[in-house]
Order: C-alpha cells, then sequence, then structure tokens
C-alpha cells in the first residue's frame, strides 16, 4: 500500500467514516466537542490537549483553564478516547532542580512515547515562555527535567524516535505577549537537557499561515516522510484566525522541507470554534493512528475553550499535500 504510517496498530482508535458528499480532506467527529469547558466543577475551558495511547486505553495530559483563568496541566485518562476522565488537580511534578521548579503556569501540552517513557513539553513560564518537559511512565508520577530552551519559546514538539541517535524537537521562539511572528525550528539532544544543532524548518506562507505558524500533535513517521500537522494563523479584522494545515519533513533530516499543503486542512467554521473565550482558534496537539488502517484521529482545542475531533486518512492527506504544495 502506497503512503503508510509507520508504527503501531490501533485497533480502537476513535473514528468515523468521512461523511457521504464531503470534499474535504478532513472532517469533524459529528458529536464535537468531546469534552466540555465545564468538563470538571471547576474549569473554565479545557483544550489544547493531547493524548496517547496507555494500557488498554488512552492516557493524556490536559490544558485545564480554572475559574481563576490560571492554566495547569492536569492528567486524564479514557477508555475509547470519546469520553474521559481528568483529575481536578493539576499535576505536581516532582523536580530536584531548584531554578526550574516553581511551577507559575503551564499550557499547551503534548505528549510523545519514545521507548518506555512518555515524554511532556508544554508551555512553561521561566522569565517568559519556554518549553517545560517532563517524562513519566505511569501518568501518576512525572519528573520534571530542565526548560529546554531560553525564553521566549513556544509550541514545543518532540519526535517519537531519535533522529541521528539524538532526541528532536520542533519548536516556535516567540516573544512574551500574544506572539505576532513565529517559524518552526528544529533541535537535537543527546540527552534530553543540552538542545542545539538549531535548523530552520519552516516560516509563514501567503493566507490563513500568513502570521505565524507551530508544530501541532508529535511527527507521524510514514513511507513518505513525517507528516507534521501544524496550526498557522492569519490576521484578520476580528483578531488571529488559527487553521490547520500539513506538511512532510525528510526522515533523516527533518528540517527539510518535502512538500507543505498550501491549502488548509480545517479552519475554524462551526459554533464551537469560533465561539468561546478566543473565537476563531482550532489548535491541533495531538493524533492517534493506525498503522493497520491509515486512519488518524487529530484532537485539536477550540477557541481556547473545549476540546474536538477531526479524522483524515494517511494516503489521502498525503496526496492532498502533495498536490497542493508550495515549500
Ligand atoms: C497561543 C496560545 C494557545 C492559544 C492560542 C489562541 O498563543 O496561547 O494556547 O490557543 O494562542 O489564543
Amino acid at each position: 500500500m502506497a503512503n503508510t504510517i509507520i508504527g503501531d496498530n490501533l485497533a480502537n482508535i476513535p473514528w468515523q467514516d468521512k461523511p457521504a458528499g464531503c470534499k474535504d480532506v478532513c472532517w469533524r467527529y459529528d458529536n464535537n466537542p468531546v469534552i466540555a469547558r465545564n468538563h470538571l466543577p471547576m474549569s473554565n475551558s479545557i483544550f489544547n490537549s493531547a493524548l496517547v495511547p496507555f494500557g488498554d486505553g488512552f492516557a493524556g495530559v490536559f490544558r485545564v483553564d480554572s475559574k481563576c483563568r490560571e492554566a495547569f496541566i492536569h492528567v486524564g485518562f479514557s477508555k475509547d478516547g470519546i469520553n474521559f476522565d481528568i483529575s481536578e488537580e493539576r499535576i505536581e511534578f516532582n523536580c530536584d532542580i531548584e531554578e526550574v521548579a516553581p511551577m507559575i503556569e503551564g499550557y499547551d501540552p503534548r505528549v510523545c512515547k519514545i521507548d518506555d517513557k512518555y515524554y511532556v513539553t508544554w508551555c512553561n513560564f521561566y522569565h517568559g515562555p519556554t518549553i517545560g518537559i517532563a517524562w513519566t511512565t505511569d501518568f501518576k508520577t512525572f519528573h520534571q527535567s530542565e526548560n529546554a530552551f531560553v525564553p521566549c519559546n513556544r509550541n514545543g514538539v518532540m519526535f517519537p524516535r531519535k533522529i541521528n541517535g539524538n532526541f528532536a524537537m520542533l519548536s516556535r521562539p516567540s516573544d512574551q505577549g500574544h506572539t505576532t511572528f513565529g517559524d518552526i525550528f528544529y533541535s537535537e539532544s543527546p540527552d534530553m537537557t543540552f538542545w542545539g544543532k538549531h535548523r530552520f524548518v519552516m516560516g509563514t506562507q501567503g493566507g490563513w499561515q500568513s502570521k505565524k505558524i507551530g508544530a501541532g500533535p508529535i511527527p507521524i513517521e510514514t513511507s513518505e516522510g513525517w507528516l507534521l500537522i501544524y496550526h498557522g494563523v492569519q490576521y484578520s479584522c476580528n483578531g488571529f484566525v488559527y487553521s490547520m494545515g500539513a506538511a512532510l519533513l525528510d526522515i533523516d533530516e527533518p528540517w527539510k522541507v518535502i512538500a507543505r499543503g498550501k491549502p488548509y486542512i480545517l479552519s475554524p467554521q462551526r459554533d464551537y470554534e469560533c465561539m468561546g473565550d478566543v473565537p476563531n482558534v482550532t489548535f491541533p496537539c495531538a493524533a492517534l493512528t493506525d498503522a493497520a488502517t491509515g486512519r488518524i484521529a487529530i484532537y485539536y482545542g477550540c477557541a481556547d475553550t473545549c476540546t474536538s475531533i477531526a479524522f483524515c486518512q494517511v494516503d489521502e492527506l498525503i496526496d492532498y499535500i502533495k498536490t497542493n504544495s508550495k515549500v
């Protein structure tokens, strides 16, 4: 089969077939959102969250903004990837590094399994936003490491295996505020502490991705390269609009872009994507994949308020990127 996912099978991936007559490459779960803003009594909103297969179900890290409007990361579990049991308490990271330990804020987590560890990366605060890192094996105890970069940086997204013998991460240098610029960069580390070999991957283009871009889910290894789903931002008279796009990166040198879809794959169009605390935001942070069928389920935050799922098929998505590519 052409255009295949290189990875595990996931028979229990949440899935709905593309609706008859749908002409889009990516389609929404018809019972979105799957996590409501008031899922927890203390939550103002739950969005931009990440999920991985764990045991016979799923585990994840969730961005929960409280009714005090403070953002932290909470752990959660799901049997089916659709119904969630999320902790009311934020994760207390074990950290013996005095300068890193105080958790002032944490948001937009990703989770990446490498060998027997699940690495969580998130937007941490250390004199500005930067990339926090922790690992767990059981989603009970989380060990926090050094922050990856000096501030300001957001959207740290790890690759699911070492590249050239090193851990690898995408990130997006930013500023203290609601950054009006942003390109995706690549870095490597031999030990998850010292990061270097920084490479430019890709920058803004026209239209929906003209203001800034940032990596979304953990890149998906395919026969055609790393499949990167990312967010792109346009500045309109109503403020920022966050859509989703996709690109293919070279397997051995992932800073080299093989193909990049010029049109978006999903943009804020439904009421739950257009109305909320920050209108017009679709922000992908995780993707489940099934190598056997080529199915992909994307988890994305909606309007900085709730969490939804969209589906696509790997071969169709890769064809779409290649046919509509502008590198
Ligand atoms: C970014 C982050 C995201 C958020 C997005 C849209 O800068 O704060 O958490 O979803 O803006 O508000």
